[in-house]
């Protein structure tokens, strides 16, 4: 545990959330890119997809998913049965909001015989109009599993399209859309870390611009980087990703040495979610996220061929 969750105040702050999370009967969720102290309280910490299957195979009655928007809705698809809280509803993700459902829905018109994959940084809506979703743990494998031939369209991040285009030999049309942290990252931000750190390996996340990912070692999602370096012989790592997964891979690996790729890779939405935010929502069972039973049929069935195929 790390300072913050260790002093006398919060000490008090964990106790109580973790009876009021055996009165609730809850689960608590923590993606890598939140603060450490939430994701030392978490009885499950990792990826989006892999918080919400594990919310789905639980018996608990309530999951408090400490993350953004589109994790808390992705859990609801895949849990209806249960209360979905997502502990600061402001919470949300920019990359998400660059496709708008009605945009979204006119692009497909204009190309009616493109398959549509829709990364899970998406809203339940651009879901449900998707024939696939993706991770991008796995969206080289669903783009592989569509037949040479057709075209994709792929939404929202044009980073992880190109990097998926790439390794997959499909021909996948971008939208526009990308992680305004991801984003904050240039070459010459490597450039200058790997001056410093010449031993070190590169590692970054195909959220990051295509000029960055070319000069890495290894390229891959939140789960693929903490699996590299934990398994890799190599004592120095620059990571290229949300400041968040520092604190998995400090704990993971305590003796290596892991330096930010830049320091200003902090998502402002992961960093809204506090121990007393966790409490209240535990308290109140507020704000719950709820997705539409007509939305949320449809985006299973995306989510469920994804699945399926990885
Ligand atoms: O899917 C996720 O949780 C995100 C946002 C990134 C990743 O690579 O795990």
């Amino acid at each position: 545990m790390n300072n913050t969750t260790s002093s006398p105040s919060n000490k008090n702050l964990v106790k109580e959330i973790l009876s009021w999370k055996k009165k609730r009967e809850a689960v608590i969720l923590a993606h890598v890119y939140q603060p450490g102290e939430i994701q030392d309280i978490a009885d499950f910490t990792g990826d989006s997809l892999f918080l919400s299957q594990q919310a789905a195979k639980t018996k608990a009655k309530v999951i408090v998913f400490c993350g953004v928007q589109f994790m808390a809705e992705t859990a609801s698809i895949l849990s209806p049965e249960k209360i979905v809280l997502l502990p600061e509803i402001k919470a949300g993700c920019p990359l998400a909001d660059m496709a708008p459902a009605e945009k979204v829905k006119s692009k497909i018109k204009e190309l009616p015989k493109a398959v549509v994959i829709s990364y899970v940084n998406s809203s339940a809506v651009v879901k449900s109009l998707s024939d696939y979703c993706c991770t991008s743990a796995n969206a080289v494998q669903i783009a592989r599993s569509i037949p040479t031939e057709k075209e994709i369209l792929f939404f929202p991040d044009m980073n992880l399209a190109d990097f998926t285009a790439k390794k997959s030999k499909r021909k996948i049309i971008p939208w526009p859309g990308f992680c305004p942290t991801h984003y904050l990252l240039t070459r010459d931000d490597i450039i200058k870390a790997k001056e410093l750190h010449p031993q070190a390996l590169l590692l970054v996340h195909p959220e990051c611009r295509p000029e960055v990912c070319n000069l890495a070692d290894y390229i891959g999602s939140t789960r693929g980087i903490i699996k590299f370096a934990s398994n890799n012989p190599a004592k120095e790592y620059i990571i290229g990703t949300e400041m968040g997964i520092f604190h998995p891979l400090k704990k993971n690996n305590p003796d290596k040495d892991f330096f930010p790729a830049s320091e200003n890779m902090i998502c402002q939405n992961m960093k809204l979610i506090t121990l007393e935010k966790v409490l209240h929502s535990l308290k109140k069972l507020e704000p719950q996220v709820i997705v539409p039973e007509d939305i949320r049929k449809k985006s299973l069935k995306a989510l469920n061929r994804m699945i399926e195929i990885s």
